[in-house]
């Protein structure tokens, strides 16, 4: 079979079953073009995507900035390891601070990198500068996170499937109860080895789990008074998703290191980041830490246009909104509902909770037959279904994929 040869989705997918590894489990549909808040299949089915690639394509699919940026740098220079300088990154990077407020970026690729990153600066943070004994020092976490796939990072997921025969697993971890300031307040108190409190400041995978209003704000008070890095995991909170540049803004908070990653890409291509001030930045050195495809030149040039256009397209502020609309048409929908109990988010990034248990599949019929009237969601667990648009949506645009989702539910109603 020629490699270019149109496939049915069938075809696609038998492909993928037979020469691809079973690390997911996806929707069966095969998508092959996308624009803006669409994509469509290779029968040529077009679909609202209302899973954004996990919040990488909150600019739209093939945003032509981005595709152009893109292009362009393709064609001029594309990698040169950070063995010699390149004449994009630099840029990017005084950019990406000026952007975001920090003195220093650290460019990696995906977003478990720069969750590493962050591990490993908040370490060296606390031998070199706030003077823990070397190997004593510990990260606190929260229960259900979701930070990535790698061996560390799994080291302190409690999520059984992403750990199950994958240790020896990384100690120096301390993990407490998300949206619990007496328990950070507890695993702070009397322990001079912790050296920093990773979290994330909605919890995506859990299933858009919005903590108490105040949470954020006074964790990182008790942070500052511990002398404890507040590190914030925004590669999927972050870039305008939750109505708000960062989700940390909603309550004024600084971290002291920013993990981005996801539509620091604008979907095109992968980069991430870690930023933090010169007082933690500077304790890495050369040797220390690094990536070939990190700060690349075209992952450079993408990221100053993925950013470029989340502000003048005012995208925060347009999540911020349909984020309302959306939330109200829904709940008006749940007054008189049997089948979902509530939704909740923030911004674009919601979800559903069906009134079902965690093992049924009502979560994931309900997606097919999303699917089948031309809109596409993922379950995260078997009751609760995320929806996260590109933030290109219009009102319009949102309005009917609020009409498709209820009529939707309505057939699932007994
Ligand atoms: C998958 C979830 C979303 C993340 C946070 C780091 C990473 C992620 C807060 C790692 C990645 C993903 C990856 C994706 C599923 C997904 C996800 F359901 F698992 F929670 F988005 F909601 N920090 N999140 O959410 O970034 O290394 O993947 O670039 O397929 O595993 P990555």
């Amino acid at each position: 079979m020629a490699v270019l040869e149109q496939l049915t989705s069938q075809q696609a997918i038998d492909l993928e079953n037979k020469y691809g590894a079973h690390n997911y489990h996806p929707l069966p549909v095969v998508l092959s073009r996308g624009e803006g808040v669409y994509v469509w299949d290779v029968e040529g089915k077009k679909y609202y995507d209302f899973l954004s690639a996990y919040s990488a394509v909150n600019q739209g699919h093939c945003h032509p900035r981005i595709v152009d940026a893109m292009v362009s740098q393709a064609q001029t220079l594309t990698l040169t390891s950070r063995a010699f300088y390149n004449d994009s990154l630099g840029h990017y990077e005084k950019f990406a601070c000026e952007y975001f407020g920090f003195d220093k970026l650290l460019p990696m690729n995906t977003g478990a990198e720069a969750v590493e990153t962050a591990l490993k600066l908040c370490r060296k943070w606390a031998y070199e500068v706030k003077g823990i004994d070397e190997n004593d020092a510990e990260i606190i976490v929260c229960e259900n996170n979701f930070h990535g796939r790698t061996t560390t990072i799994i080291s302190f997921s409690n999520d059984p499937v992403a750990r199950k025969n994958f240790g020896p697993f990384t100690n120096g971890f301390i993990k407490i109860e998300y949206d619990n300031l007496v328990a950070l307040e507890d695993a702070l108190k009397n322990n001079s080895n912790v050296a920093g409190f990773l979290v994330e400041p909605i919890q995506g995978e859990a299933g858009v789990y919005v903590p108490s209003e105040g949470y954020l704000a006074k964790a990182k008070a008790l942070c500052e008074a511990h002398n404890v890095l507040f590190i914030a995991d925004e590669v999927q909170t972050g870039i305008a998703r939750t109505g708000q540049l960062l989700a940390v803004n909603h309550e004024n908070v600084k971290p002291d290191v920013l993990i981005l990653g996801k539509a620091l890409s604008g979907g095109a291509y992968p980069v991430s980041a870690v930023l933090a001030d010169d007082a933690i930045m500077n304790v890495i050195q050369p040797g220390n830490h690094g990536s070939t495809f990190g700060g690349n030149p075209i992952a450079a040039k993408v990221a100053i246009a993925a950013l470029e256009v989340v502000q003048d397209e005012k995208l925060a502020e347009n999540a911020e909104r349909l984020g309302q609309l959306f939330r109200s048409e829904i709940n008006t929908y749940i007054e008189s509902s049997k089948l979902v109990s509530l939704v909740r988010g923030k911004g674009l990034l919601n979800a559903i909770v069906i009134n079902d248990d965690e093992e049924s599949e009502t979560a994931w019929n309900i997606c097919m037959a999303l699917r089948d009237n031309g809109l596409l969601a993922k379950p995260t667990h078997g009751n609760i279904i995320r929806f996260a648009p590109p933030l290109v949506m219009n009102e319009e645009q949102l309005l009917d994929c609020v009409s498709i989702i209820i009529s939707t539910l309505k057939q699932f109603e007994n």
